[in-house]
């Protein structure tokens, strides 16, 4: 990687001028590896492409052309920093077998937790303009970019597949986090219920925090970033990570246990944000459904999670062994929480 191997080939393929010198690691994403392009004239964002856990680029392509022709952008206070498209007019170029792929740079703040309930309403505004301005093309235009991403009952089971794999040995902190898992059996049966009642749309469908970027002195966002999971989903997907990673006391590194819990002030900020947009335009159901989007999208981080560190920690970037387990370890801290805190946010 180092060595940029790669950068004549992807110079010809944009007509650009880049030098290694201009290149550095950027952002805190656990999948692609990101870079800034700094030049004399431009900034611009350069991915190397995570392509074993997106195993069909083409279907992106496909989503994100689509949301270019068709969004409603008059909707979008923001800018969706979609890849260029190379000479070619592709918006992935492959190179060694690897996908690349350039994107505009958006100045700003990208940040892992926020400071105070106007940010969280600020965030959830953004995500729900997203979803309003496309809820006019219809959901099953859009391809599956990784197959069953929040198909709760699927998650539960890979972990169970994970459990009878695994070269772990079941002991202590393992063997709990486990436990409490498999508890979860309940959640998987509420997402089956509400996959009767709700129409699906198109979502962002990875709304964690640090997938936005916020002016420089927070009044306003000025970007929606990491654009590959956009597909057909559930309203309360979408509420429901922002509710993961905006409306708790520590972000999802933390192993502070005892401090994880949720913020019911930046929830409710969070709510009125997500409505202030959405009143009219969701379906009774779908708000009815926001408080579980918490709950489940907690869980279903958990599980991920907690299945990566079973078969060796084959997904996330991770910078130490346990990483994964403690991740899922703080979602279990906050899913308790969440669980008793629900009942006594304002709904
Ligand atoms: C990944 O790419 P990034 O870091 O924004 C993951 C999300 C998880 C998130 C957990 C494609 O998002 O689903 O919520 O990590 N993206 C994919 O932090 O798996
Ligand atoms: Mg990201």
């Amino acid at each position: 990687m180092t060595s940029f191997s790669w950068l004549p080939t992807l110079n010809k393929k944009y007509s650009l001028e880049i030098q290694p010198s201009q290149i550095r690691p950027f952002g805190d994403g656990h999948i692609h590896q990101t870079f800034l392009i700094e030049t004399k004239n431009e900034k611009l964002i350069l991915q190397q492409f995570n392509n074993q856990v997106f195993k069909f680029p083409e279907r992106i392509s496909h989503n994100q052309s689509l949301l270019i022709d068709q969004i409603d952008s008059k909707d979008l206070p923001y800018i969706l920093p979609l890849p260029i498209p190379n000479l070619a007019g592709e918006l992935f170029t492959l190179i060694e077998g690897t996908f690349f792929r350039i994107s505009p740079f958006v100045s700003g703040k990208c940040v892992n937790e926020i400071e105070n309930p106007h940010q969280a309403y600020l965030a959830a505004k953004a995500f729900a303009q997203f979803i309003k301005a496309g809820i006019h093309i219809p959901a099953s235009e859009f391809q599956e970019a990784i197959p069953g991403f929040h198909d709760l009952e699927l998650r539960y089971n890979q972990l169970l597949e994970a459990l009878k794999n695994t070269k772990r040995i079941m002991s202590g902190e393992l063997k709990e986090l486990v436990e409490f898992y498999l508890g979860q059996k309940d959640l998987v049966d509420q997402y089956l219920s509400w996959k009767e009642k709700l129409p699906l749309r198109l979502t962002h469908s990875d709304t964690k925090i640090n997938n936005l970027i916020f002016a420089d002195d927070f009044s306003k966002v000025n970007a929606v970033i990491d654009l590959d999971t956009l597909m057909a989903g559930y309203v309360y997907y979408d509420f429901g990570d922002l509710v993961r990673t905006v409306a708790c006391t520590e972000g999802e590194s933390s192993k502070d246990w005892e401090k994880i819990k949720v913020e019911n002030a930046k929830y409710n900020a969070l709510l009125e944000g997500f409505l202030e947009v959405g009143n009219g335009v969701f379906t009774e159901d779908e708000i009815k459904s926001l408080p579980f989007g918490g709950l489940m999208m907690t869980c279903i981080m958990g599980f991920r999670f907690l299945a990566d560190y079973l078969n060796g920690n084959i997904y996330y970037t991770i910078h130490y062994e346990e990483q994964n387990l403690h991740r899922a370890k703080n979602q279990m801290c906050l899913l308790m929480d969440l669980r008793g805190e629900l009942h006594k946010v304002s709904f």
